[in-house]
C-alpha cells in the first residue's frame, strides 16, 4: 500500500467549500485504485489564523508543510481583514519560495457543454508554464519620501538558471503535445529582463529541432489567445505574464472557478503544491455558488504527479460528463451548487 500524506490548506473564503469534497473524491479514487492510500494533516492557515497570530502560518509552519508528501491548498486572500500582498506573500508565495516550487504548471481547455467566447472552443487546448519564483514577483525595492513625493521602486529578478528551468521544463512538455513552445515577452518595452528573457529562449530552442517556436509580445499574444487559439500549445511565461495569461485562459475556458494549477519542486527536496487558479472569492462564500471543478482538477493533477495516471484520466471524465449532463454551477451558465457537482463527480468515479 502506497501512503501519500498530504498538508491540506483550505485557506480562506471559497477554499473551505472547495476543498473537502476534492478530498473526498480523493479518498474514492484511492479506494479505487486499491494500493493507494491518503493521509491528511489540516492546516488551519490564511487570513484568520493571521488575525489571531499576527502571521499567515504558525513560525514551524514550513518545518511541519515538509513533512508531507504535497501540499494540497484551496484559496488564499482576504483584503477586507488582511491586505492582499501580507496574506499572499505570508502563504501563497512563501511556500512556493521555500519549497522550490519553480515551476507553476495551468492547463486551459474547453470542456463541451460549457459556453466559451471562442467560435471554435475546441482550438483551445494549452499549457502555461509559468516561472514560479522571481520575474516580477519580487520583494526587491521599496517606498520613499511622503505624499506628493512619495515614489516605490519595484525591481524584477530572472536568472538564467530559473529562467532557462522553466523553458526547458515547457519544450519537455511540449515534445509530449502538439510540439509547439511561445514564449511570452515584452522586449519591447522591458529594457533589461525581458531581451534576456529573448535570448534565453533562443538558446534553449537550439536544443529541440522538433518543436517550433514562436515569440510573442504579451499584449498580442493574449488577444490572439481569444483570436487565434489554435497557434498555442505549451506558452512559457515569467511569473506575472503567466498569471495574468492564466486568468484570460481561465475566461476562456468559461470560468475562473475551473482552472487548476500544480506548483512543482523539481529537484525532489521538498514537497510541491495543488491549488485551484481562483482565490478566496469572498463575494459568493456561504451561497453554495463556488464552482468545484477548479480543486477537483487540481486534484487530477496531484494523481499524475504521483504517477496515477489511470485515475487522474478517470476523474477528468467525471468532470467531462457532469458538464455534458449539465450540471454546473452558475459561473458557467448551470443551477447546480457546489455539493451537487462535486457528488455528480463523485457519483461517476467507478
Ligand atoms: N488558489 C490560490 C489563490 O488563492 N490564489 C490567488 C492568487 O492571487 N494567486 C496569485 C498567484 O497565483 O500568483
Amino acid at each position: 500500500m502506497k501512503t501519500v500524506k498530504l498538508a491540506v490548506i483550505p485557506g480562506d473564503g471559497i477554499g473551505h467549500e472547495v476543498v473537502p469534497g476534492a478530498l473526498r473524491i480523493l479518498e474514492r479514487l484511492a479506494e479505487i485504485d486499491g494500493g493507494l492510500k491518503f493521509e491528511f494533516e489540516h492546516f488551519d492557515y490564511g487570513c484568520d489564523y493571521y488575525l489571531q497570530h499576527g502571521d499567515m502560518m504558525a513560525p514551524d509552519g514550513i518545518e511541519r508543510l515538509s513533512q508531507s508528501d504535497a501540499v494540497f491548498l484551496g484559496a488564499v486572500g482576504d483584503a477586507g481583514k488582511v491586505p492582499d500582498h501580507i496574506s499572499l506573500w505570508g502563504l501563497l508565495i512563501k511556500i512556493r519560495r521555500e519549497f522550490q516550487q519553480e515551476i507553476n504548471v495551468r492547463p486551459a481547455k474547453v470542456f463541451e457543454g460549457i459556453g466559451s467566447p471562442l467560435a471554435n472552443p475546441k482550438d483551445f487546448d494549452l499549457m502555461v508554464v509559468r516561472e514560479n519564483s522571481e520575474g516580477e514577483y519580487s520583494s526587491v525595492g521599496g517606498r520613499m519620501f511622503h505624499e506628493e513625493h512619495e515614489i516605490a521602486i519595484q525591481s524584477s529578478v530572472f536568472s538564467k538558471r530559473a529562467t532557462s528551468q522553466a523553458m526547458h521544463y515547457a519544450f519537455d512538455l511540449a515534445a509530449s503535445r502538439r510540439k509547439m513552445v511561445t514564449s511570452a515577452t515584452k522586449s519591447n518595452g522591458i529594457y533589461h529582463a525581458m531581451p534576456f528573457w529573448d535570448d534565453v529562449f533562443k538558446e534553449i530552442s537550439e536544443g529541440y529541432a522538433d518543436i517550433s517556436t514562436t515569440s510573442e509580445h504579451i499584449d498580442a499574444l493574449s488577444a490572439s489567445f481569444v483570436t487565434r487559439p489554435e497557434r498555442y500549445d505549451v506558452v512559457v511565461a515569467s511569473n506575472l505574464f503567466g498569471d495574468i495569461l492564466t486568468d484570460i485562459g481561465a475566461a476562456i475556458m468559461g470560468s475562473i472557478g475551473i482552472a487548476p494549477s500544480a506548483n512543482l519542486n523539481l529537484n525532489g527536496r521538498y514537497p510541491s503544491m495543488f491549488e485551484p487558479v481562483h482565490g478566496s472569492a469572498p463575494d459568493i462564500v456561504g451561497k453554495g455558488l463556488a464552482n468545484p471543478v477548479g480543486q477537483i482538477w487540481t486534484a487530477k493533477m496531484l494523481l499524475d504527479h504521483f504517477g496515477y495516471t489511470e485515475l487522474g484520466s478517470m476523474l477528468l471524465r467525471a468532470i467531462e460528463d457532469t458538464f455534458r449532463e449539465g450540471i454546473m454551477t452558475s459561473d458557467i451558465g448551470g443551477s447546480s451548487s457546489t455539493d451537487e457537482v462535486t457528488s455528480s463527480i463523485l457519483d461517476k468515479l467507478q
